[in-house]
């Protein structure tokens, strides 16, 4: 009998896989040893159920796969910010924000830690990203707004990001009763030891859709990719697409720009804008680079 599911958990060998009625331990057929493909969490495979010990047979096409964790399949990212301690850093979720884009991988972003701050930063923060995406205020230490979470993570696999300290393991225990995610700063843990080996793990939710459970995805360089690609990844440019005066412009002081007039003008957010030019500086040097690179090794 031939089944399929989702692979959950993989252990010493043995994956686990969740089709929806039941969790079977499952061994990989040997054929993944000779290539290079082997079975990730997240991973949509097929399993036969005919002999004692179900194998895994196949692993269906993946919309993705990352290495640092090691998760396949991610539709979604919850980009997790605190409000205040740590102080959210704009700079830092937009190269976030571009890297997903750039993925096609959808996005919610959570601000965390209400408790410890609201007013200005709360009001820039909705002010800044809400127009454009999902965005849900949260406090995982007295559970205020996380539920608002829940109505996003239906019905896809979908994975905490976001920097150190922000509350994401703290989201994740709130979220999934037993999940058991280690908490705290890097010095508690560290003092705590490392005697407890953490596996990736996709959990179900209650109300739907999956979670990875991964202390990973802390952050995400900027892609290796062409200037000219970075204007479609930022969706408040998208209603100007056009009107600028120059086709291919590029947004950073061309004559007749729509864009850079939309960020005077503040319909577009001047954070994002002026994210959009560091990102856009930091893309143009590493060309430089590359072709100093290039020509360095041609002289040689
Ligand atoms: N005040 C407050 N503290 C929080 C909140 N969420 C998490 N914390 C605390 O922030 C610290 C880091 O949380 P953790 O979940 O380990 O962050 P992670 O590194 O993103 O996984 C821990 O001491 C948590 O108890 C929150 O909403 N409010
Ligand atoms: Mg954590
Ligand atoms: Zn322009």
């Amino acid at each position: 009998m031939i089944a399929s599911g989702t692979i959950v958990k993989g252990i010493a060998g043995f994956y686990y896989v969740d089709t929806g009625s039941a969790v079977y331990e499952c061994k990989a057929r040997g054929i993944f040893k000779n290539t290079n493909l082997k079975p990730y969490v997240g991973d949509e495979v097929t399993i036969d159920l005919s002999s004692d010990t179900p194998v895994v047979r196949e692993i269906l096409k993946r919309r993705n796969v990352f290495e640092r964790p090691p998760v396949a399949n991610v539709e979604q990212f919850v980009f997790v910010s605190a409000l205040k301690s740590p102080d959210p850093n704009f700079a830092v979720l937009d190269r976030f924000l571009t890297a997903a884009e750039r993925m096609n991988v959808d996005v919610v972003i959570c601000f965390n830690k209400t408790d410890l701050a609201g007013g200005q930063i709360r009001k820039e923060a909705e002010e800044i990203y809400a127009p454009v995406y999902p965005v849900v205020f949260s406090s995982a230490e007295n559970g205020a707004g996380v539920e608002d979470l829940r109505p996003f993570l239906r019905d896809r696999k979908s994975a905490l990001a976001g920097p150190s300290g922000v509350g994401k393991s703290t989201l994740l225990n709130s979220l999934i009763r037993g999940a058991g995610a280690e908490t705290g700063s890097v010095s508690e843990k560290t003092n705590r030891g490392r005697h407890t080996t953490r596996h990736v793990e996709l959990f179900r939710l209650e109300g739907g859709g999956m979670l990875f459970d991964t202390p990973g995805f802390m952050s995400f360089d900027l892609p290796v990719m062409d200037e000219a690609e970075l204007p479609y990844l930022f969706r408040e440019f998208e209603q100007y697409e056009g009107s600028c005066r120059f086709g291919g412009c590029l947004h950073r002081g061309e004559p007749g720009c729509a864009v850079r007039e939309a960020a005077q003008k503040g319909e577009i957010p001047a954070a994002r804008y002026e994210s959009y030019l560091a990102q856009l500086k930091e893309l143009g040097s590493r060309e430089k680079k590359e072709q100093w690179y290039r020509s360095d090794r041609r002289n040689r």
